[in-house]
């Protein structure tokens, strides 16, 4: 399949292969798109190398903590000056305090609050607005969500309110950024296991719970987000800006 062929992107997310960022970069690849990629800090370097390598030697692979202005300034001048263009972007960064997502919400701290906002919603608006100069031809944004956006899942906490101003962010910049032809979308995921995820006390039942309660009565599949994400990418979504898609085998629309 050549739904992306030609096209030139940028992936931030990837911490190890079961990142989410992975399966989308890998389905982005195969659909014939040039990647580069960023990653978190030194701890996250070898990794994503390992990862990203296999796409061949010349892969742009940089460092960007998304809290840092000079870093995101940092990678756009790299990967502007080195594709001369970018088509796509992949916003796969989520982050609150580990005790924010334990205790209750009333409990979080003013710093865990601006934290989580910084890096899992601010984040998305301070990478639209360095890659959208070198969207020429226009571009598609995509950025994971998840359901404690819009209803209370206990312990998501401070991550839901975020979640809920990335999804707000999402519709702003559709606004702002469509006259150039850049569209932005969320991806909104039913639990997958990642690391984000594996630290989260329940999670197991969490997946269960999905499993029973999901029409499709099973959880989604990484492969299956790599496709959503495909699309959502792809001129078959040329007319599809500032929405949330539910990838959650049919989760969201449950009342009871
Ligand atoms: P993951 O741990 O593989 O990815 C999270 C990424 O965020 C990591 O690569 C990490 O390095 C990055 N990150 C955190 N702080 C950062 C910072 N300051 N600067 C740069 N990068 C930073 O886990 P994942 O589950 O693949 O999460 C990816 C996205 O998917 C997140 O937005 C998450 O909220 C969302 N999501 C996950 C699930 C799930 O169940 N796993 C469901 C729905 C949505
Ligand atoms: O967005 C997420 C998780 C994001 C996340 C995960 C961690 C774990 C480690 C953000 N910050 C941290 N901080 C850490 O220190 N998901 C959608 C996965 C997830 O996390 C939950 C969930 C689900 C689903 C937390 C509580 C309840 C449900």
């Amino acid at each position: 399949m050549s739904q992306l062929a030609g096209k030139l992107g940028i992936v931030f997310g990837v911490a190890n292969k079961r990142s989410i960022a992975w399966a989308i970069a890998q389905a982005w690849h195969r659909a014939g798109a040039r990647l580069a990629f960023t990653y978190q800090g030194e701890r996250l370097k070898e990794n994503v190398e390992e990862l990203a390598g296999t796409f061949g030697a010349d892969t742009i692979i940089l460092p960007c903590d998304v809290t840092k202005d000079d870093e995101i300034a940092r990678v756009f001048a790299e990967v502007g000056a080195k594709f001369g263009k970018l088509n796509l972007l992949l916003h796969s960064v989520a982050f609150a305090p580990k005790d924010a997502l334990e205790g209750e919400f009333v409990n979080t701290s003013r710093e865990a609050f601006r934290v989580a906002h910084d890096v899992s919603a601010y984040s998305l608006v301070a990478l639209a607005r360095g890659a959208a100069p070198f969207m020429t031809d226009g571009g598609s944004i995509v950025a994971m969500t998840y359901y404690g956006a819009e209803k209370v899942v206990p312990h998501y906490n401070v991550m839901g309110v975020a979640k809920a101003a990335l999804e707000a962010s999402t519709r702003y910049l559709a606004y702002d950024l469509g006259p150039r032809k850049i569209r932005v979308n969320c991806i909104s995921a039913g639990p997958v296991n990642t690391l984000a995820a594996r630290g989260i006390a329940g999670f197991t039942d969490m997946l269960k719970h999905y499993e029973a309660h999901a029409p499709l009565k099973r959880n989604v599949l990484p492969d299956e987000l790599g496709a959503t994400g495909t699309f959502l990418a792809s001129d078959g979504a040329a007319a599809i800006t500032g929405q949330v898609l539910y990838v959650d085998c049919g989760y969201q629309i449950m009342g009871m």
